[in-house]
Parts: C-alpha cells; structure tokens; sequence
C-alpha cells in the first residue's frame, strides 16, 4: 500500500477526552474517529488490526468445529419476552419500533436469536453436538462509554453458542472453545490469564474470564504463584484466615465510643488494630429481604459473592432508615448482638475464629468490647464473603499465594445449561425417541476491545507496538529522499519483492522530512521498518528497524527481505 494513496490521519496532540492510552494511541494514529457517545468509525488503519484479529478467531473457532453464520442486529420484542429478559433488562437494551408499531431492540447478545433458529432446525441427537458463530455488531446502550474500543456502544463480537444432548457433551463442548479461546489469545502475543468468573446475571452453572493484563483494566483477578489457580476477585474464593492466637475470652463489655463512625475511629480509639473488630454491614434484596453481614475490620465485602450466597438476583445496601427500624441504631455502631431475632446474620469465615472482637452496641457512640461468637451471638450461617487479597494462601493448593492483577475482560465463555432451551422450549428426541431439552454453552470475544487491549499491552512513548499478528501492515519501507531516483528505485523494488512474498507492506513514499516519517511509522505502531537512504545505499546497505526491540540491522537489501520474511513467517505460525 502507498503511503501517499492511503488514509491516516495522525495526531500529534493527545486528545483530552481519552483517559487511557489505547483510547489515546488509536485516535492519535487515524485508526479510530468517535461518532457519538460509545460508537465509533474504524477507519482503514484500524479496521486492518481488526480484520487480522478476527481472521484469527475464524481460523481457530473454525479448526474447532465451530460453523459461522451470521444473525440479525436487530431483534423482536417476543422473543426476549418468551425468555423473560425483556423485563429484566432497563436502559441498556437499546428499544425501539418499527413502521408497524412493533417492538425491537439492537441486539446486545444473541441466545434468544440462536435458540429460536435451534428449536426450528434441530430436532435430533444425531445433530448434536453443534456450535454456531457468528461476528457481528451489538449494542449496549451502556451509561458510562469510554476507553475508547475498550467500553463502546457499539462493537464488534465474536459470539458463539453450543447446543448438546447432555451437560456431559456439553462441557466438551466448553472445554473446546476454552481451549481454542487460549490458541487464539496466545497466538495474539497478548499475556492473558482464563480465570474462574461469576456467570452473573447469564445463569447458567459455570463461567470463565478471559483477561488481558493491563493496569488500565477495569477488572481485578487473583493468580496463585504455585499452581494454576486463577479467578475473577468477583468469584475468588477465601479461605478462613488462621485463628488468631489463642486467648481466653474475656468478659463482654460495652464501652463508649463517642462519635467514632468508621472501623478506623474505633479502632484507633480503643488502642486496637481493625483485625480486632468486626464491621457489621446490612444489605437489603429488591423485595425487602434484609440480611447483616459480618466481617473482620480490615477485609471488604464481596457483594456478588453474599448476592450468590443468599440466591438473591439483586442486591443494594440497605438505605439508613431501614437500619434505623431493625437495629434502632445510627450505622457506625452496628452489631448483631440482640438482633438474631429481628435478622438473619451470616458472618464471614474469618470472623468465626475470632476472639475478644470489638463490635457495634447497636446504640448511638457505643461498642462492645471481648465478643466473643458463639458465646455472646451466633450467626446464622458463615460463609465465604470477603474479596480476596495479595498475599492469602491459594484455596486450591494451599501452599501457593495469591497475586492480584488489574484485567481487560477480552473474552467469556458460559456453561448455560437450559437456562434459554427451557424458556424458548428448544428440544430434541433422543435415541429412545424421547423428548430432551437441549443443553447450551455461549462463548464471547471483544473483537474491538482485544485489539485495544493489545495496545494497552504493547506501546512506549513513540506510539503503538503492534504484535505482527494483529499489525496492521507487517513490515513499512520508508524511503528517505523520494527525489534520489535510486533511492526510490531500491526503495519500490523491495516493496514489491516484500509484498509479493505475501506480506502486507506499507511504502511511505510522502514528500516528507525523514523524521516526520519516522513519527509516524513509530505512532502507528507497524512492527518492522526498512529504511532506504542514499548513504546506505551507497555501501550497498538497507537499515532494518525493530519496533518492539529498538535493534537497528545494516543489511544489504536481499537479506534486509530475507530477514523481515522469515520474523513474520515466525509470528505468525500459529503454534499449534
Ligand atoms: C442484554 C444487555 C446487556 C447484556 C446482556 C443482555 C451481557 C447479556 C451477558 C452475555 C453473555 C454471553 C453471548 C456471548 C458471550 C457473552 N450484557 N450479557 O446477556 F440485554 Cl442490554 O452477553 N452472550
């Protein structure tokens, strides 16, 4: 591709509305242009990466038998009315009506859809298992768009959805797209990690994150440092820290706290650190259920974790009139002692070996000091509450540590179950001519945000650093005087002897200073660079820059191609 024929619109300044460097490199190197809030153009830069990316998810979501298709944006009212997700979802399922009235949504994901299609076409075991996918544009009609490509309105998926006689078939069904998920996610250069992850408001049985590390990431996860234990700090589970030393109980005692609110007040106040208290926290359910919660002073609750433990679909702290009315105390001086009666309170694992605790008198600037449970209250129930932190032991091996890591979420994949087979009745005959319900998994990829997330991964303060798999040119020739006839001469030959060897080369041939054409060629991140200039040329060299490595090689042209030939043939062998 000509330079000069092409279309990239490079920035200089970085734009102030874009917080995160991907957001910022992707505008600055023409490969993005907002429209709106949340909707973007791909211009040609950017739709190169993007297309490259999603040539690789083809070829693997194909190698794992996955058959692509492709459904509609747009979607019927009644069907997400038969799954019953019509009204559970509020403002971020874009509606509207079409010239009959009738009522439609852009399509934020796609199991309604695929499930319709099914329980038309599929009737039999024998055509089981399958797994249909398509890429294709969705729509959330999220509050807070931003991050560029990372957190958009608009953007392009890769879903897919298995269909299975049996949870059995099924999860090997799961168990191939977790797998073909990592060839494609390795295959990218990207350092990711597959973590164990809530399926929320989905359902189904289980979920796994696939998570690009970067410290702009919105998510948190936790990896052990022994084995291969990995998990969204939503779903990381904890274990109950070791008893603290054993020590006899002393007398419970009420004590005065004057108008030490938090945890910190208290515990400062009394001389004591916050793994000595015990903050009580009251959670309420959309239809008023209350539940107190009770955790160790220094850990913070795990509200998806208490939702799930509770089965509970929503869950909001409840509103400080409420706790007036259960405890008849102002928060800050919380506690469960009297209050069994009135509700239920599940305590977190930590807290269960707890001795000589400080806790909440349910009385205005008072605590009690030496509660001891089971002695002085006994929860309701004790369970896994608290989020996880750096340094807890791993709950699978025991021997191992927990790091925690900030993660973009590129890829999800769900074990469904016949959360939507049931709802949209798609189902089968199995061999005894027997009437089964089909058993689902879905499986998503942010074609968009993958690609930013590679940016957030692979930049320096030139520009971007595209992995060669998702770059889009492989390799630029930059002629450095496009007046020297046989610079340009040397300059076009290697051009065409480069893209005729297949590889998607970039010829900046602009009527530019050498140092404008360097700026952008770093800014846009292309991995490799050959420089022709007359001094070289004259010794008979090229100049071959590593973008990645900043390593310059002097090369005559011929290993100059040689050399850049066999580096991309490299990245790109898929290393399965
Ligand atoms: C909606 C809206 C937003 C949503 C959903 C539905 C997320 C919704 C979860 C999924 C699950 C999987 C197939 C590909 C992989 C992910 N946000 N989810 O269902 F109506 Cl407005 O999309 N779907």
């Amino acid at each position: 591709m000509l330079y000069s024929r092409y279309f990239i619109p490079t920035v200089k300044e970085t734009p102030s509305d874009a917080e995160v460097v991907s957001h910022q490199l992707m505008l600055r190197a023409g490969m993005i242009r907002k429209l709106a809030a949340g909707i973007y153009n791909y211009l040609p830069l950017g739709l190169r990466s993007i297309r490259k990316f999603e040539a690789i998810v083809r070829e693997e979501m194909n190698r794992a038998g996955a058959i692509e298709m492709l459904m509609p944006a747009v979607q019927p009212a009644e069907l997400w009315q038969e799954s019953g997700r019509w009204s559970f979802y509020g403002k971020e399922l874009l509606r509207f009506k079409d010239r009959k009235d009738g009522e439609f949504c852009m399509g934020p994901t796609h199991e309604e859809v695929i499930t319709d299609m099914v329980r038309r076409e599929i009737k039999s075991y024998r055509q089981m298992p399958i797994n249909f996918y398509q890429i294709q544009t969705k729509f959330r009609d999220e509050i807070r768009p931003r991050f560029g490509l990372m957190r958009g309105r608009e953007f392009i998926m890769k879903d897919a959805y298995s269909f299975d006689v049996d949870s059995t078939t099924a999860d090997g069904s799961y168990e191939l797209m977790f797998k073909a998920y990592m060839r494609i996610f390795e295959r990218c250069g990207l350092n990711f990690r597959a973590v164990e992850a809530d399926t929320g408001s989905i359902g189904g049985s289980s979920s796994h994150e696939f998570m690009v590390l970067a410290d702009s990431g919105e998510d948190a996860i936790v990896s052990c440092d022994a084995c291969r234990y990995a998990a969204n700090v939503e779903k990381a589970e904890s274990r109950a820290l070791e008893k603290s030393v054993a020590e006899e109980q002393l007398p419970l005692h009420k004590t005065a706290t004057p108008d030490m609110k938090t945890i910190v007040d208290v515990a400062q106040f009394l001389g004591l650190s916050t793994e000595r208290t015990i903050k009580t926290l009251i959670y309420s359910s959309e239809s008023g259920e209350h539940v107190m919660a009770l955790l160790r002073g220094d850990h913070e609750l795990n509200e998806i974790k208490l939702k799930n433990c509770l089965g509970w679909d929503e869950i909001s702290m409840a509103t400080e009139e409420d706790i007036l009315t259960i405890t008849g105390s102002p928060i800050g001086f919380l506690g469960p002692l009297g209050l069994l009666s009135k509700i239920t309170v599940i305590a977190d694992l930590t807290v269960e070996g707890m001795v000589n605790a400080v806790i909440g008198a349910n009385e205005k600037d008072m605590h009690y000091v030496n509660a001891n449970l089971g002695r002085d209250v006994t929860p309701d129930r004790f369970a896994d509450l608290r989020n996880v932190e750096a340094g807890d032991s791993c709950p699978r091996c025991e021997k191992g540590k927990l790091e925690v890591w900030r993660g973009i979420e590129v890829g999800h994949v769900f074990k469904l179950g016949t959360k939507y087979s049931k709802s949209l009745n798609a189902t089968y005959l199995d061999a005894d001519g027997k009437e089964q319900v089909i058993f689902m998994g879905c499986y998503g990829i942010g074609i968009g945000r993958t690609v930013a997330a590679a940016i957030e991964q692979n930049h320096d303060e030139n520009g971007i650093i595209f992995p060669i798999p998702i770059a889009p040119f492989h390799c630029s020739v930059v002629a450095l005087n496009t007046k020297d006839k046989g610079v340009m001469a040397a300059a076009e030959e290697m051009y065409f002897t480069l893209e005729k060897l297949g590889l998607d080369v970039l010829f900046d041939d602009r009527d530019e200073r050498p140092g404008v054409k360097f700026k952008d060629n770093d800014l846009i991140g292309i991995p490799l660079r050959i420089v022709v200039g007359s001094k070289g040329l004259a010794e008979g060299k090229v100049e071959v820059k590593i973008r990645k490595s900043g390593e310059v090689l002097l090369l005559p042209p011929e290993e100059a191609v040689e050399t850049i030939r066999l580096m991309v043939m490299e990245a790109l062998a898929s290393t399965f």
